[in-house]
């Protein structure tokens, strides 16, 4: 009996601790590469791909493509709409290897800016949600002192109980025995 407690309390900390790394992995930044395997390009379905996944404020989007053959616009809805970018351009990258962070909640909106591209499918959107609330502290690991022993069964409950009931007794009795010498 003892011995089995003694084991559940040293492997709750362990499993608090687990539960907290798992957690913590879920409320982190996202980092999710446009496209997935096949990157930035002709062909692939990025409204698809945009589906796919909960964006939360503080992910990140990482644009994998050849340098010059695209680039990425952040546009208005109004520009992706007619994938027209004049003057609705919010920030350009063209690096071939852009990392875009979705620091707000809103909704953003990408196309390429080369000649074709945008009507050729190379456009998505995404809607950004609040991040997730921080996990809460974890409550400070169990002590061992925390929980002593259970007392043998038989004497070792019964005298302590008895002990008590004594001390219990003597206090008021010592006084009551002070008070009538006192007032003899
Ligand atoms: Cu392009």
């Amino acid at each position: 009996m003892a011995a089995k407690a003694a084991s559940l309390s040293s492997t709750a900390p362990a499993a608090a601790l687990l539960l907290l790394l798992a957690a913590a992995g879920l409320a982190g930044a996202t980092e999710y590469t446009v496209g997935d395997s096949e990157g930035w390009t002709i062909g692939p379905s990025y409204l698809a791909w945009s589906q796919k996944y909960n964006f939360t404020a503080g992910d990140t989007l990482v644009f994998n493509y050849v340098q010059r053959q695209h680039d990425v616009f952040r546009v208005t809805q109004d520009a992706f709409q007619t994938c027209d970018p004049a003057n609705k351009t919010m920030q350009r990258w063209a690096s071939g290897h852009d990392v875009v962070e979705l620091a707000a909640p809103g909704i953003y909106y990408f196309i390429c800016n080369v000649s074709g591209h945008c009507l050729g499918g190379m456009k998505f959107s995404v809607a950004v949600g609040e991040p997730l609330p921080p996990p809460s502290p974890p409550p400070p690991p169990p002590r061992a002192s925390l929980f002593p022993p259970p007392p043998p069964v038989g004497s070792g409950a019964a005298s302590l109980t008895r002990r008590r009931w004594m001390q219990a007794l003597v206090m008021p009795v010592s006084c009551l025995g002070l008070i009538i010498g006192m007032l003899i």
